[in-house]
């Protein structure tokens, strides 16, 4: 996996991966670089069986600004106006790259969170965030509707109510709403939260990966269908979960009396 991009830092610790969106400058604002680094990277850690854990953040104050400002604002300037949905895609597939990630994704949240950047961290599995992070659907502060799967996360996530209240006064949410309200998973002191991040990533680093990509497969397409056919998909997936290695150990590990060790498979 290349780990010499501009706007992305890569960092292997064992078997987790830290993707870090790296200008602290402009707190992180994504730009067009960055934006096909960061999907660059997602894509091949989520080829890599010796990754079994990633992990998103943001390098310096903030967690991530949004789109950056200043691209739109010259292609508004420019003769060649912008084409939002060629544009778009490109948004779409990191949203997707996240989403279809064969292994757990954290967000972990410092500072500000705001529009796109907020809407790709509703889209990893597990956000953890510190006491002091401020997070913001800010499309509408910019005359923008959400964009980057935030019109299908943010309902799921919060309810159509609080979804709506977010994304049409585009306000800062504290981190305890955020918490209370189920934005985010847990709520740590901004001095733990490397640490606190670092525990998690590789207690499901450690986990059974295989099983966890099943898991995964279950709640989100679960989503969109009726009970009918998650149980069917259930039926399915737990056949696949039943042939794993890790079902095996944890079974046996359980009967003799010994630690479970995980392989992934
Ligand atoms: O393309 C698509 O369709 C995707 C969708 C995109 C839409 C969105 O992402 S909507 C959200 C867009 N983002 C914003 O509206 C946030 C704009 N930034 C701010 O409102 C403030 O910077 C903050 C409230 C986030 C933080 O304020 P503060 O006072 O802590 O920091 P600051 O001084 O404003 O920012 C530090 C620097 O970062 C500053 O540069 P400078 O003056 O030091 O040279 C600032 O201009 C720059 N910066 C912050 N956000 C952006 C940015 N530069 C470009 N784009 C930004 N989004």
């Amino acid at each position: 996996m290349r780990t010499d991009f501009q706007n992305v830092l890569v960092e292997h610790d064992e078997s987790v991966v830290t993707l870090t969106m790296n200008r602290p400058d402009m707190l992180n604002a994504i730009n067009t670089l960055m934006l096909e680094e960061l999907t660059e990277a997602v894509e091949a850690a989520a080829l890599h069986d010796t990754i079994r854990c990633v992990v998103l953040n943001g390098a310096g104050r903030a967690f991530g600004a949004g789109q950056d400002l200043t691209e739109f604002s010259s292609a508004h300037a420019g003769s060649q106006p912008l084409n939002v949905s060629e544009h778009l895609v490109k948004y779409h597939r990191l949203i997707l790259a996240i989403r279809h990630m064969p292994k757990p994704v954290i967000a972990a949240i410092q500072g500000v969170a705001t529009g796109i950047t907020l809407n790709i961290a509703l889209a990893c599995d597990i956000r953890i965030a510190a006491d002091n992070a401020r997070l913001r659907e800010g499309f509408a502060f910019i005359g923008l509707v959400p964009d980057g799967g935030g019109g299908y996360t943010l309902p799921r996530l919060v309810g159509l109510g609080r979804a709506l209240e977010m994304a049409l006064l585009a306000e800062d949410i504290s981190v305890a709403e955020a918490e209370r309200i189920g934005l985010v998973n847990r709520c740590v002191p901004l001095a733990e939260l490397e640490k606190m991040t670092s525990a998690l990533a590789k207690q499901l680093a450690n986990g059974p990966t295989r099983t966890y990509e099943l898991i995964k497969e279950l709640m989100y397409k679960s989503l969109d269908m009726d009970l009918q056919a998650s149980l069917h998909l259930e039926g399915q997936l737990q056949e696949a979960a039943y042939a794993t290695e890790d079902h095996q150990e944890a079974v046996d590990a359980f009967l003799h009396k010994r630690a479970v060790k995980f392989t992934g498979t």
